[in-house]
């Protein structure tokens, strides 16, 4: 209790009270009577984040023995969300600390609200790889998350006149105090300039590369820990900054400006995420920053396990690294750069090594999306890596033609080098062959990619391959933003099921009593009722908790196929507006999503939902039974908010199109019923909760296909279905553009001429099994019993259990859990 540790990290109420004023008063230098809620926000994240890395220091203690592999996550992207509520329940501290400010006179849930999110990614990849840092951490798995500290992380989105319009994000204008700046943890990056071969003092030929310029990647920390473990592993975000040494060239020829300027630029690396689906990819400072931070991330790797004293050629027996899709792929090389011409290993052995550290994870099939480079910008960048790239892709194509000899034709589509026009480095090629597996992030998707984009790679390598399903924590989407069902839940069956996630089956047997049948839908109508305060709050329409929530979030895309539910919408008004009688539920359409901001035909979906919103939230007839909302900035922090409310979660994607998905995950953990096509991971969600608690419909991956081979001809479908001519031609009549017959001609020409993701040929089915919702709706017990089922037989999808496979089928590491 007296020790300086104790006051520091202690958890009692009175050592927290303690601690939290102490950090107001040293920490902010604010006295009591003056603070914002700002300030009761930063002392209180500072009083946790002491106890977070009072942790980090043991972990690293643990794990610093010469056994230890540890586990490092490249990604470009995180979405960790709000720290301090999910900290709280981490540590098992959330009781305590809201007594603690109690006795003080705060709110804990007041200054929880305070957070704002680091939004440094675009999506489900960037939240995977936050859930899986929870997850290592809770199964006691040593790892570092290396990533890029993005000053401007993926915009804000404010809806103007119905328009996504894109608001810079200022995260850290606040500053951020979860992160602890590491200014000593640095290292130099080099760009551009030229290679040189020279003699070394043994008589060996080596390579050096002269660089153009130089910048310098600082570290900043954030610690992540575990669930009720004694584990905390690190987030490390590296940060740009300008060499001094190169200021000081400039500033001692005069050139003070110049000087500055070199500083602008180099800090230039890390300013803003990029956005995805962009059409204008392979800008240069993506590769700039792909690079940058790669090669932080493997010097620092090397210097640890220098630090325990390993040599560079057993790196691989303590590192095992993990490609999060290509923006990391560069590693493969970087790897091979610093141990052979920094470190001295001959090639095979560097590539020995190299081999033995990585593993690549695949998480899209969509063509477009696969990065490459120009062999121009490449080399130009980086002269050094090029030269690597030809030479291990020489040798690998001698490897390819041993096992298919006199096959050209395969040894130019496996080619690390595209030739089929201008010359392309193929970054998942660079992947697949610098790494000893490769998986997929459903089982659908692993098996398609062997089937396509990895076909060639997977009948040369069969046995690299392998499927690693995604998961999401239920730490955070379950126990921090639905509280109600986690009481209810742990009042059942303990509380065991937040780390072993299959005791959750134990509610089983509960499915059909009528009493924990009418809680279940308390807290769930408790959970709408938050939800359409917000609502109400931010766009100004009034929802009925009442009515059927039916909810759609994700990033806007047209495989992911919002128009398809925009179609279902008109469908139900026209209906209502012919026969006001009909029999159609209360139903509220929740969408949220962001769009490219170079993604035109997603913008004008986003308008197209705001129209029939417009439309359909005003007429007399319809008004109360059908209601339309676009959520604004769907983020974390807003999510907490809309998974616990939903009954109906839309997974509506075209078959083979979606990797896996996780937002499909977290609403099912959440007690919604799913309506989807057998894309990604719905599938394994089907198996698990059962078909009968799962509306399907639509075209499967192979009947897409063959529908595409036979040649799709969308325009049959709206010349023989009635109602969907009625939709689509109330579309084009422009009463969705207050008469503005060209607003919506970009969606309705693409559907009626190309439909790339077929929502014509899967909009009867929709709409049949959308009528399917409706009737079972109508029975509040039948509908409660399925719920409550889709949670029980959630287990499979916990990102635990995701980072056990990892461990077993790709890192060879075991947990401590
Ligand atoms: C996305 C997929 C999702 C998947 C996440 C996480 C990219 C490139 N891919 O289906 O579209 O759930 O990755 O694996 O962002």
């Amino acid at each position: 209790m007296n020790s300086p540790e104790a006051v520091r990290t202690g958890l009692t109420v009175d050592e927290i009270k303690r601690a939290f004023r102490d950090n107001l008063c040293c920490g902010l230098g604010r006295i009591e009577r003056y603070v914002t809620k700002h300030d009761l926000y930063v002392a209180l994240a500072l009083t946790v984040r002491d106890r977070l890395f009072q942790r980090a220091v043991e972990s690293m203690q643990t794990y610093g023995g010469a056994d230890a592999r540890r586990v490092a996550y490249l990604s470009a992207e995180y979405l960790p969300g709000p720290h301090l509520a999910n900290n709280l329940l981490n540590l098992g501290i959330t009781e305590v600390t809201r007594e603690a400010l109690r006795e003080l006179g705060y709110d804990l849930d007041e200054i929880v609200a305070q957070e704002e999110e680091p939004g440094l990614g675009n999506g489900g990849l960037g939240r995977l790889a936050s859930c899986y840092m929870d997850a290592l951490a809770s199964v006691e798995v040593p790892a570092i998350g290396y990533g890029i500290r993005y000053e401007f992380g993926i915009f804000d989105q404010i809806i103007r006149d119905g328009w996504q319009c894109e608001i810079t994000d200022k995260w850290l204008r606040n500053g951020n105090p979860w992160e602890i700046a590491r200014p000593e943890i640095k290292y130099p990056i080099k760009f551009g300039g030229r290679t040189e071969t020279f003699t070394d003092k043994q008589g060996d030929s080596r390579v050096r590369w002269i660089p153009e310029t130089e910048v310098k990647g600082v570290a900043y920390d954030t610690p992540i820990a575990g669930y009720r473990v004694g584990t905390c592993d690190i987030l490390r975000l590296w940060k740009a900054e300008a060499v001094e040494s190169f200021d000081f060239a400039a500033f001692n020829h005069g050139d003070y400006y110049r000087a500055v300027q070199d500083k602008l630029v180099s800090e230039n690396i890390t300013k803003v995420l990029y956005p995805n689906d962009e059409v204008d990819v392979g800008k240069e400072l993506r590769l700039k920053q792909q690079f940058f931070f790669v090669s932080c991330s493997l010097q620092d790797m090397l210097r640890i396990h220098a630090l325990l004293g390993g040599k560079p050629a057993t790196f691989h027996e303590k590192w095992a690294v993990q490609l999060n899709d290509t923006h990391p792929a560069i590693a493969v090389a970087e790897l091979m750069r610093l141990l052979v011409d920094e470190h001295g290993l001959g090639w095979d052995e560097a590539w020995l090594v190299t081999r033995a550290t990585f593993a690549y994870t695949n998480h899209t099939l969509l063509p477009e999306a696969l990065e490459k480079w120009t062999v121009e910008l490449f080399g130009s960048l980086l002269p050094r890596h090029l030269e690597i790239v030809y030479e291990i892709n020489r040798r690998f194509l001698d490897e390819v033609r041993e096992e298919f000899p006199a096959d050209d034709a395969r040894l130019a589509r496996l080619s690390l080098i595209d030739e089929t026009g201008p010359r392309y480095v193929r970054m998942a090629h660079l992947a697949c062959v610098g790494s000893h597996t490769i998986n997929g992030v459903a089982q659908l998707h692993s098996e398609l990619l062997k089937q396509t984009v990895l076909r060639d790679f997977a009948e040369l390598w069969p046995k690299k391959f392998c499927n690693v399903t995604n998961g999401v924590t239920p730490r955070r989407w379950v126990a921090v933003s639905n509280p109600g069902l986690t009481q209810l839940i742990t009042s059942s069956i303990g509380d065991g099921w937040l780390r072993d996630l299959g005791q959750l089956r134990k509610l089983e047997p509960l499915a059909d009593d009528a009493n924990f049948q009418q809680q279940w839908r308390d807290v769930k109508l408790a959970n709408k009722r938050r939800l359409a305060t917000i609502i109400k709050d931010r766009t100004d329409i009034a929802v009925a908790p009442e009515s059927l929530f039916d909810v759609l979030v994700k990033r806007i895309h047209e495989y992911k196929r919002q128009h398809l539910a925009a179609l279902h919408i008109i469908t139900l008004y026209l209906r209502l507006r012919r026969h006001p009688q009909a029999d159609v539920p209360a139903r509220t359409f929740f969408f949220g999503g962001k769009a490219a901001p170079g993604y035109f035909l997603a913008k004008r979906i986003i308008k197209l939902i705001n129209a029939v919103g417009e439309i359909v939230n005003t007429d007399p007839i319809v008004r109360d039974r059908l209601k339309v909302v676009f959520f604004p900035d769907f983020n974390v922090k807003n999510a907490h908010f809309v998974y616990p409310a939903a009954n109906l979660s839309e997974q509506i994607s075209t078959a083979g199109k979606e990797a896996s998905g996780t937002g499909n995950m977290k609403f099912a953990l959440n007690g919604a019923l799913t309506i989807g096509t057998l894309d990604g991971a719905n599938v394994e969600i089907r198996e698990e909760v059962g078909a009968e608690n799962f509306f399907l419909f639509g075209l499967n991956a192979k009947e897409v296909e063959e529908l595409k081979a036979r040649g799709y001809r969308p325009r049959d479908y709206y010349e023989q279905n009635k109602v969907l001519r009625e939709v689509i031609d109330f579309i084009a009549s422009g009463a969705l553009g207050r008469g503005d017959v060209e607003l919506f001609r970009p969606i309705v020409d693409n559907l009626l001429d190309h439909d790339p993701f077929l929502l014509l040929a899967d909009y009867q089915a929709y709409i049949d099994a959308q009528d399917r919702v409706s009737a079972l709706w109508r029975d509040p017990r039948e509908w409660t019993r399925k719920s409550i089922l889709n949670t029980a037989r959630m287990g499979k999808f916990s990102s635990d259990r995701s980072i056990r496979d990892y461990c077993d089928r790709v890192w060879n590491i075991k947990p401590g859990q």
